[in-house]
């Protein structure tokens, strides 16, 4: 896959390019990607990105041609690209958004800074606008950076095991279950047993328990979008069971109080 980032601040990828799993995947030759600076595509000698906004007001904007320049460029030699700007405007971006997008041969990432860029470039040469979440951050970089990240572990072979991103969270659309690891007491804090008992099937219902109970206590909204399968569905009826002893006992009590 090709990742490429349009910005006026392309060191900030340098170090972004060199660790861990992003680091592995150029390695290995599951993505190329590069970060190429706009302002290359400023005619003017002082290579400017930038101007006042139209309507006047505070701050600035990002001028269309540079930025028209480098699209038009990039989209050259990675014709099947996707171009992507980083906005608040955008489709906020999930666990759903980063599978549909690692079908793509090439991902451009445009990174606005300034209040925004020029509307026209929305227009006509951006194909998918895309926000990380509902705040305003300085510029796109770290949007670019979070959304190569989530999209190349889903890169098929990238965390190593065949299928691990397939364990995620929101794989299912649930939260994961507790990680544990050595050593199995930690200052009086023991692991569960079942985890230490090799008993693979007590092992997978404790660790489906577990997603559904973290994503029932931190996550309830979660659950209200997705469809439980027969299994989840067994273990929400047991707790529900159990809940309704509880209160009956909780009711009797009342009345004979
Ligand atoms: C943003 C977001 C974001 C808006 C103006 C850059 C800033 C500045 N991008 N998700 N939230 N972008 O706040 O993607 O140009």
């Amino acid at each position: 896959m090709y990742f490429t980032v349009l910005t006026i601040f392309p060191e900030m990828f340098d170090s972004f390019w060199k660790h861990g799993i992003i680091r592995r995947a150029i390695e290995h030759n599951q993505m190329v990607a590069s970060a190429v600076n706009i302002r290359d595509y400023a005619e003017d000698r002082h290579q400017v990105t930038d101007d006042r906004p139209y309507g006047g007001g505070s701050g600035m904007v990002m001028k269309p041609e540079p930025l028209a320049a480098a699209i038009r460029d990039t989209t050259k030699t990675l014709k099947t690209a996707r171009t992507v700007l980083l906005t608040p405007q955008g489709r906020v971006f999930n666990q759903k958004l980063a599978w549909e997008l690692v079908s793509y041969e090439a991902l451009i990432l445009v990174c606005g800074r300034y209040e925004g860029v020029d509307e026209r470039i929305c227009h006509d040469l951006i194909d998918d606008e895309i926000s990380i979440g509902d705040y305003v951050l300085t510029g796109g970089e770290l949007a670019a950076m979070v959304i190569i990240d989530a999209v190349t572990r889903l890169l098929p072979g990238a965390l190593g095991g065949k299928d691990a991103a397939d364990k995620d969270s929101f794989s299912d659309e649930l939260l994961e279950h507790a990680h544990y690891t050595r050593p199995s007491d930690f200052e009086g804090r023991e692991v569960p047993k079942v985890l230490r008992s090799g008993h693979h099937q007590a092992i997978e219902t404790w660790r489906i328990e577990s997603a559904l109970m973290r994503t029932l206590l931190k996550r309830p909204d979660l659950l209200q979008k997705k469809k439980l399968n027969p299994q989840q569905w067994e273990i929400f009826t047991k707790w529900h069971r159990e809940i309704e002893k509880i209160l009956d006992f909780q009711k009797s009590k009342k009345k004979g109080a």
